[in-house]
């Protein structure tokens, strides 16, 4: 059966690689099934429990993995219930609702509607499709890797550059790195203040359960990261990087500036690496990235999201003063 996904555009992109100062290679998710690169796993494992009988998916998620489920549920004619904190833009509940699933609001952060869809997916013949932890998403998310291998005819990227939530996006990064014996290519794991739960972890040397997710980027607002991602800091060179919701937001900004494309925080977060002045160059002044490291061909993973409108752009940029 045909996968729920599209192969995206790797493009080399001039006017990012002139901001960053060096070659800068965008993986364009946003134009992935459903703006975002979540249905690579999400629809991977999706297929795999209806497989296994499951006639009802339950999915707990800040907005975008909500909307992958339920894009997936409804191509795989399976009926979605999908579990959102208060902090969902409407925009992001209307769009799960147009993929024909049911929402519920339930709690604050993302962690407390997880937990409501836990109870929820309890009931038989039901499954839990969790947004970033389970090994099948992981895998799912690996084939941006394989695809970007293909793009590239095999050329090594300098490092890969990725946003941060619960760490599923990593994982399966990560994963697809290790399949492709490049074990070398480093990661830029990039979060936002007030939703820096990896960070965290990397700081304290254990898992770390933030006491509230208080970033405009809701959609990497998962309290604690997986143990995997933890577990990976052991065996693959990650660098840990958080910056400001207002350099996540100016990079959204700049974004659609030089290719016309919307996306939300959270992919800001990831593209903050390109448009914050000076920040690879910097991580290599720094010692946090080999000197040595060939910087040629950075691949940007362009995450997407749909949680960003006209409309909230303007509004945060107003809150953050950058206009
Ligand atoms: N968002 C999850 C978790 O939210 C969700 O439920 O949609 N970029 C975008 C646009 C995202 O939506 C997410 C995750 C990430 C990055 C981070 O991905 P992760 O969780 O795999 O690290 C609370």
């Amino acid at each position: 059966m045909a996968a729920l996904h599209y192969e995206t555009p790797l493009v080399e992109s001039d006017l990012a690689s002139q901001r960053a100062g060096c070659k800068v290679l965008l993986k364009l998710e946003n134009v992935q099934n459903t703006s975002v690169y979540k249905i690579r796993g999400i629809g991977h494992r999706c297929r795999k429990v209806i497989q296994e009988g499951c006639t009802h998916l339950v999915s707990s998620s800040g907005g975008n993995a909500g909307i992958a489920t339920a894009f997936a549920g409804r191509k795989l004619g399976v009926p979605v219930t999908v579990v959102v904190p208060e902090s969902t833009p409407e925009v992001m509940r209307e769009r799960i609702r147009k993929e024909k699933a049911d929402v519920i609001v339930h709690g604050k952060v993302w962690d407390d509607a997880n937990s409501k869809s836990l109870e929820l997916a309890s009931q038989p013949g039901y499954a839990h499709i969790h947004p970033f932890d389970h090994p099948d998403i992981w895998e799912g998310h690996a084939s941006l890797i394989y695809e970007i291998k293909s793009q590239l005819n095999g050329a090594k990227p300098g490092a890969v550059i990725v946003a941060v939530g619960g760490g599923g996006l990593l994982n399966g990064i990560i994963h697809g790195l290790q399949a492709v014996n490049w074990n070398d290519v480093p990661v830029i794991a990039m979060e936002t203040e007030g939703a820096d739960s990896f960070a965290a972890a990397c700081k304290a040397g254990k898992l770390v359960t933030l006491p509230d997710i208080t970033s405009i980027a809701k959609c990497l607002g998962a309290k604690t990261v997986t143990q995997k991602s933890f577990d990976l800091t052991k065996e693959h060179p990650i660098v840990s990087c958080v910056v400001s919701d207002k350099a996540a937001v100016n990079a959204c900004d700049k974004f659609l500036d030089d290719h016309h494309c919307l996306v939300e925080p959270a992919c800001g977060a990831a593209l903050a690496a390109i448009y914050e002045p000076h920040f690879l160059v910097d991580l290599q002044e720094k010692g946090r990235l080999s000197s040595s490291q060939n910087l040629d061909n950075v691949v940007c993973i362009v995450c997407g999201g749909n949680g960003i409108s006209i409309e909230l752009l303007l509004k945060w940029k107003r809150d953050l003063g950058l206009s």
